[in-house]
């Protein structure tokens, strides 16, 4: 194995195991992000290959070197459905699902976040540079400076990070703050993140902060500053753009609108079936306006597609539970023989059907109730090429700091979220154009490849100290 001047830490590696034993590209969004910096720094990633027990070799694929962290099944279950989806996850997306703190769980999360630190630690070159990658990694920071003082190393935090009177529920609070504090710069989605943990850090550890900077005290008497600062993430909005060009992919979302019947409007929801991403209050809000007859399904069909997720995890199989219920309830209700009121779809789809289900959409539902950035809402505006559609976004998710052009809705408040609904739908032409061209223009601005330039120029920064 040789040594990379440029290593990325994540939970997953950056591909997936197919049929036949060989590994192909994961279609992920930070794979795609990384992917340019990658090629030109010749990078290693390290990893876990995605299956419990399996056992493999580094490898080299498209350039990149592949380290592989092996989790047995019981790590999977105490690391990552366990601490890191059952504690870290309802609690960072402010204990939307209640919490579990298990002495168990921790105490795997602190093993498998070392033995993340020790693969890095043994791939990455003298004087390199390390990025870990989101909240299952918190503690691997801290425990790769200890082994390798040498690095310079960044963290970014892809959820959110909740207010101090949340986060100081968790048992473990300072050894979370402390293994963070590992980093040089610590990257968050917004200023209020970033705001977040800095109190966390001057409640919990009694450090200074200033601006965005943190003084770290150091075991000798001296100290050094760590960043901790928004960075928002983004998306390849050019792919997008380009997937919408394609003939077949907008005939394709033709084709979905004259398989729905034709109804004058499409509402269009796409999340991982998660708690955190309010799908039960867009139901709720779209059955009640069919309920008062503002809506009748011969108009307008919702379509939902809510990807499998975390399907062993309590929680999310209540959520499917509660939520094909209520899709049941709804349909049986109000549909007729030739028009459904909801299309529900419990599927993972191509990219190039995603875009075509944006091209077939006149309203796009992002009601998350806690999101760090949510990428979807981004994807749909860079895939409205004919600047058509309106956005409904949360205030909830991070997203709606950039995207001050979409219909932002509280979605707790359903009467609030019925009434952007029935004006989304209303909306005309020209109102729809003129906000979707200013929200359009923010995300081809700001990029992924701008986000992680910016990351990395920060990082590049610190190096220089
Ligand atoms: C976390 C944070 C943050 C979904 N279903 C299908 C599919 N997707 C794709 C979407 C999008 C991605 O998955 C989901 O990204 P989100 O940002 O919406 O949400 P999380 O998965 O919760 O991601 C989030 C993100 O990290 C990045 O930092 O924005 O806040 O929670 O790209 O398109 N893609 C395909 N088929 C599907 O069925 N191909």
């Amino acid at each position: 194995m040789s040594q990379a001047e440029f290593v990325v830490v994540a939970n997953r590696l950056p591909v997936d195991r197919d049929a036949e034993g060989g590994w192909r590209r994961s279609p992920g969004g930070l794979v795609t992000a990384l992917e340019p910096v990658m090629r030109k720094s010749e990078g290693a990633w390290v990893g876990w290959p995605g299956k419990a027990d399996l056992v493999v070799e580094p490898f080299e694929f498209e350039g990149t070197q592949l380290v592989p962290v092996t989790l047995s099944a019981e790590d999977v279950e105490l690391y990552y459905e366990g601490f890191s989806n059952d504690t870290i996850w309802p609690l960072y997306h402010d204990v939307i699902s209640a919490p579990r703190y298990k002495r168990e769980w921790w105490n795997a999360y602190v093993t498998v976040n070392r033995r993340f630190a020790e693969a890095a630690a043994e791939v990455a070159a003298p004087g390199g540079t390390v990025w870990v990658q989101d909240y299952q990694l918190q503690l691997v920071p801290k425990f790769l400076r200890e082994a390798r003082p040498d690095l310079t190393i960044g963290y970014f935090h892809h959820i959110p990070f909740p207010a101090y009177g949340l986060f100081s529920q968790l048992p473990w609070r300072r050894q979370v703050l402390e293994g963070l504090l590992g980093a040089d710069v610590i990257g968050f989605q917004r200023v209020a993140d970033a705001g977040n943990f800095a109190r966390a850090v001057r409640r919990q550890l009694r450090y200074e902060t200033k601006a965005s900077g943190i003084r770290v005290p150091l075991a000798d008497g001296t100290s050094r500053v760590a960043l901790a600062k928004a960075f928002p993430i983004s998306i390849d909005a050019e792919s997008y753009v380009q997937l919408a060009q394609r003939p077949e992919i907008q005939a394709r979302a033709k084709e979905i609108r004259a398989e729905l019947g034709n109804p004058a409007r499409v509402l269009l929801g796409v999340d991982r079936l998660d708690y955190t991403k309010g799908i039960r209050h867009r139901l709720k809000a779209f059955g009640e306006l069919l309920e008062d007859g503002k809506l009748s399904v011969e108009d307008v069909t919702l379509v939902q597609v809510a990807s499998p997720s975390r399907e062993r995890v309590e929680a999310y199989m209540q959520l499917r539970d509660e939520i094909e219920l209520t899709v049941g309830r709804i349909n049986g209700g109000f549909d007729t023989t030739s028009h459904s009121a909801i299309r529900y779809l419990h599927h993972s789809y191509p990219r190039e059907e995603m875009v075509a289900l944006y091209l077939a959409a006149d309203v796009m539902l992002v009601t998350a109730l806690r999101d760090g950035m949510n990428l979807v809402a981004k994807e749909y505006v860079a895939s409205r090429i004919d600047n058509r559609g309106v956005l409904v976004l949360s205030e909830f998710a991070g997203a709606a700091d950039e995207l001050s052009s979409a219909l932002r809705v509280n979605p707790h408040d359903i009467e609030g979220l019925k009434d952007a609904i029935m004006r989304a739908i209303e909306m005309p032409p020209a109102e729809q154009g003129r906000r979707m061209r200013s929200l359009r223009r923010r995300v081809r601005d700001h990029d992924v490849e701008d986000w992680s330039r910016e990351f990395l120029g920060a990082l590049a920064a610190k190096k220089g100290e």
